[in-house]
């Protein structure tokens, strides 16, 4: 059965250092720490090949929100790969995996949704979702809508225009960037000089997107897209004010609003998608991640009727598709993994039981003396290590706070990222009571040797 050469940690580590390019990584940096080696996971744990047992306060990347261990969706993966392991949706052609899936899709998103396009990850969704919006606006004749805004420090994945989009600028510096993009605000209060309340800080951040319409031309203007909250970028709540004033100006101006739902789709929040806590009705809201809590991979954007109806009726062929859209092993595990989160509730678990324990429990930890905020929203939350309690004052950036807090963590068995000085976290949807205070437990010892450390 083995097809993977049993190796010692000691061979993986050799072999990654010297033939793989990992994402995201200064090699030079990798080559001399090596790499932590994962071998096996359960539950909410990880283990890596020393048998260190670790908590996985990320779900993987933001992703296995049913759980490692899931018999049920290896299941369905290998039934379907028994029975039809890869058939396209080009010419003519479609598999009852991804139309069932589709059809499932529409039942657990709002009204407006009735059409979905497959693709292989979040990135390829973004890249998906912009040319739909600009070919939207060419059906309707008006061209010249192309601009596409979103928000400074968001994250929408490092395709071309994933990276374009997103509006991390050392990102944009390596590679090149698409036109026709713009950046406003973020709502980052703790981030901001603190004059304003939360609530006028969240009006005038998405007051930037108005602005910015105007800057533009309202004429040139074609979506505003971002995320629910901004997951990479530090796990950005925004205030209360914030997505009532969005949704207000993008009807205002007639723009189109995308929801990127990567990270909040599928319960992160305690509901099916970060649109339905914060109560918006996006036109497009693409996602990838959970829908097959990361067993295989699928992306897809939700097309709202607004959009598919101009598609559809005027737009003859649109010329665009990957060959894993909708690929029936990844569309059989998310039909799985959608039937777990109904069959368990872990929609309303999030919502009324293990989010507002774990909530409870997080805040706990703004007592710690270089804790200046904690926050959370269902499983998804962070803290911000500062210097001085009283003023708030952060670590120079040099110190690298973040990354020793982070590097404390996963040495005293718990897995959460370090976003500068921000420490976030987003455990799996079946974390238990008793893992919930393990995390927190681990989370307060490993900022007391942060403070030690620094
Ligand atoms: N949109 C959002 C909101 C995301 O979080 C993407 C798009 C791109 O998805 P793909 O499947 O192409 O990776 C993402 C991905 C991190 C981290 O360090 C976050 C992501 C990916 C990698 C690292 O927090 N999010």
């Amino acid at each position: 059965m083995a097809v993977i050469e049993n190796r010692s940690r000691s061979e993986w580590e050799d072999l990654d250092r010297d033939h793989y390019l990992h994402p995201f990584t200064d090699h030079k940096d990798l080559g001399a720490k090596k790499s932590r080696i994962i071998t096996r996971a359960d539950g909410v744990y990880i283990y890596d090949a020393d048998d260190n047992k670790i908590l996985d306060g990320m779900s993987g990347l933001w992703c296995v929100n049913a759980g490692y261990g899931r018999d049920e969706l290896v299941e369905a993966a290998a039934n379907q790969l028994r029975e039809l392991p890869y058939y396209n949706s080009f010419f003519q052609c479609a598999h009852p995996p991804s139309i069932e899936l589709s059809r499932m899709l529409m039942e657990i998103t709002q009204p407006q949704f009735n059409r979905v396009f497959y693709t292989g990850s979040g990135s390829e969704s973004i890249d998906t979702m912009i040319r739909m919006v600009r070919r939207y606006w060419d059906l309707l004749d008006q061209p010249e809508r192309q601009f596409i805004i979103a928000r400074e420090n968001a994250y929408h994945g490092s395709t071309v225009a994933g990276a374009s989009l997103g509006g991390m600028k050392p990102m944009h510096e390596q590679g090149g960037t698409l036109g026709g993009i713009a950046h406003v605000e973020q709502p980052y209060w703790f981030g901001s000089d603190r004059t304003l309340s939360p609530d006028e800080f969240g009006l005038q951040t998405a007051r930037s997107l108005e602005k910015k319409i105007e800057e533009l031309g309202p004429e040139r203007v074609a979506a505003f897209v971002a995320e629910p909250i901004q997951g990479a970028g530090g796990v950005i709540i925004p205030p209360d004010t914030y997505w009532p004033e969005i949704q207000r100006i993008c009807d205002d101006y007639g723009i189109l609003l995308v929801t990127d739902e990567v990270i909040c789709g599928f319960g992160r929040l305690g509901e099916w998608f970060g649109a339905d806590y914060y109560d918006v009705k996006p036109d497009l809201m693409t996602f990838a991640k959970g829908v097959t809590s990361g067993y295989l991979p699928l992306g897809g954007v939700m097309v709202g009727d607004r959009v598919s109806d101009v598609l559809i009726d005027k737009g003859g062929e649109f010329y665009h598709g990957y060959t894993y859209s909708g690929h029936p092993a990844s569309c059989a595990v998310a039909i799985e993994n959608i039937h777990i989160m109904q069959r368990e509730n872990l929609i309303e678990r999030v919502r009324d039981d293990i989010g507002p324990y774990l909530q409870e429990k997080w805040h706990t930890l703004a007592e710690h003396p270089i804790v200046g905020e904690t926050r959370m929203v269902g499983l998804m939350g962070a803290l911000e290590l500062v210097e001085n309690k009283e003023t708030l004052e952060r670590f120079d950036e040099d110190i690298g706070a973040g990354t020793i807090c982070r590097d404390h963590l996963v040495n005293n068995g718990l897995v959460m990222r370090a976003v500068g000085e921000s420490i976030v976290t987003a455990p799996p949807l079946v974390l238990t009571h008793e893992e919930a205070d393990e995390l927190v437990e681990i989370a307060w010892k490993c900022l007391d040797l942060t403070q030690q450390s620094i």
